[in-house]
């Protein structure tokens, strides 16, 4: 097994935002790190292990310099942030600035010099990391949109390294991206990848664009031609989940059992609708809540024999934006529960907290419909998590059309979250679909994400990256 990295000692290097672990501190005192469980790592680790791997990120809490550590088997490797860089960089330029900018401006992007200003520093800061710890002729996969600075400014240091980059979140139209102040220089930072990699095929076409416009490189299909004889790659690799994983939770004794008891503590309706999201305002929870209480007041649902869960994980709380959301939402379930709830019978079960993975799998199983509406987003995961729970062939999905998942998930029933009728209509039709057409459905999107899980998506990336000649790289061990 590995041991902690050392100086120019790793040949593969993810390098990402938020290590995978978490500080908690037990109940003697003591503090300890908790892997915080996601299909990133689970996809990644073995890979790292065969190739003397190690993760650099954040430890998630500031003004700490922790030094680098194995946490079961991973190397990993922290760099720090003052609380000042978590409130310019991370709150402000990630979350305040590029954020909304990527999602099609459904909140206002902020732009501030000080915050681009902090964001330069740290991603100096992970390069230099990087450039330490990375073997020569090593590979370095740079993970997302806190980071997009980094290829290039690891590339200035060490040309000898292969540097992958891959882009979570969509890639924007060139009429918004043109907006930003700092272009250029993200664009550039890019670029110092050999490959660049996106969710979606249009993604990639928006960068290759925005290059061909801004920088002024020729293009050719999905490759720039850098005046210096190197070329780069921008590529879409749609990202996916551990399917066989999450339907072994599924079918296991407890979340069965678990599933039935969140029915019954529902009032055994004869649907349950379901919607799980982190707490942002790119998802779309508004407009679906909207469309649901219409359908009550309507009486095309009753609350007797209907209900919608609706969870909401915490997120960034301490951007202004996402407190207005917390707000509104907390009304509007208020106002809904208020007009249309009886004793015992709320309209609306929402929550405003996060569960482990075992109850989220209970909740895919215990829902009839699963309504996914962003406004905008990269993929998302939890579309995918709900079919790879129904081994049933059973459930139903109504997808945003505007989220990268809708791409490969064809058989959902899709919806614009703008359309608060057509969102009505593609609900009615779900809850009033027969079974066969109900199975019909998930039995291809099952058959879709069984044939592309997380495994395939890294091992797409790295096999692609791999291929990318460079004068001194190593070939990783898959
Ligand atoms: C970004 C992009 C892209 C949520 N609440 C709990 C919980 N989750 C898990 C879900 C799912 C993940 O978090 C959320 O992933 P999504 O893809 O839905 O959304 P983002 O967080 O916005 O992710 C997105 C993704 O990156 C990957 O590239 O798909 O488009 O925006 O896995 O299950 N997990 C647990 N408790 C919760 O309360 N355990």
């Amino acid at each position: 097994m590995r041991g902690v990295t050392t100086s120019g000692s790793a040949d593969l290097v993810i390098l990402a935002n938020r290590l995978p672990v978490d500080r908690v501190r037990s109940a003697d005192g003591t503090l300890g790190w908790r892997r915080s469980p996601g299909g990133l790592v689970s996809a990644l680790e073995p890979i790292m292990r065969n190739n003397d791997g190690a993760w650099i990120g954040w430890p998630g809490v500031p003004d700490e310099d922790v030094e680098p550590f194995v946490d079961e088997g991973l190397s990993l490797v922290p760099v720090p942030m003052s609380a000042q860089e978590v409130e310019e960089f991370y709150e402000g330029f990630s979350n305040g600035t590029l954020w909304p900018l990527y999602h099609d401006v459904v909140a206002k992007p902020e732009f501030h010099r000080e915050w681009w200003d902090s964001y330069v520093a740290v991603n100096e800061r992970f390069a230099e990391k990087a450039a330490e710890i990375a073997a020569e002729g090593a590979t370095v996969w740079v993970q997302d949109y806190q980071m997009q600075l980094v290829p290039r400014m690891l590339r200035e240091r060490r040309p000898d390294l292969r540097i992958g980059f891959y882009l979570h979140i969509p890639f924007p139209p060139t009429e918004l991206f043109q907006q930003l102040p700092w272009r250029r220089q993200i664009l550039e930072g890019l670029l110092g990848a050999d490959i660049v990699g996106f969710q979606l095929n249009g993604a990639a076409q928006n960068f290759v664009r925005l290059v061909r416009q801004r920088v002024g490189h020729k293009t050719h299909r999905d490759t720039v031609y850098l005046p210096d004889g190197r070329t780069v790659q921008a590529r879409a690799f749609p990202i996916s989940i551990d399917t066989r994983g999450f339907e072994e939770l599924a079918r296991s004794e407890s979340v069965t059992q678990r599933a039935a008891q969140i029915r019954e503590a529902l009032g055994n309706p004869k649907t349950v609708l379901l919607g799980i999201d982190r707490l942002d305002y790119t998802k779309g929870i508004y407009p679906r809540l909207r469309a649901y209480s219409e359908l009550v007041a309507e009486g095309r649902f009753s609350v007797d024999d209907a209900v919608f869960v609706q969870v909401a994980t915490p997120s960034r709380e301490r951007v202004e934006q996402y407190r207005v959301l917390r707000d509104d939402i907390d009304r509007l379930v208020g106002r809904i529960n208020g007009d249309l709830g009886r004793i015992g019978q709320p309209a609306i079960s929402y929550m405003h907290s996060s569960f482990p993975r075992h109850e989220m799998a209970a909740l895919y199983r215990a829902a009839d419909i699963m309504v996914v509406t962003p406004y905008r987003d990269g993929m998302n995961l939890v579309a995918k998590e709900y079919v790879a729970c129904r081994y049933d062939n059973d459930g139903a999905l109504v997808l945003s059309e505007f989220a990268g998942a809708a791409e490969e998930l064809r058989q959902a029933w899709r919806v614009n979250p703008y359309d608060i009728n057509g969102m009505k209509a593609a609900i009615l039709e779900a809850a009033h679909a027969d079974d066969r057409e109900v199975t019909r459905r998930m039995k291809a999107m099952r058959k879709t994400i069984m044939e592309h899980d997380v495994a395939g998506w890294a091992a797409a990336f790295l096999g692609a990256l791999s291929e990318v000649q460079g004068t001194h790289s190593k070939t990783l061990r898959p």
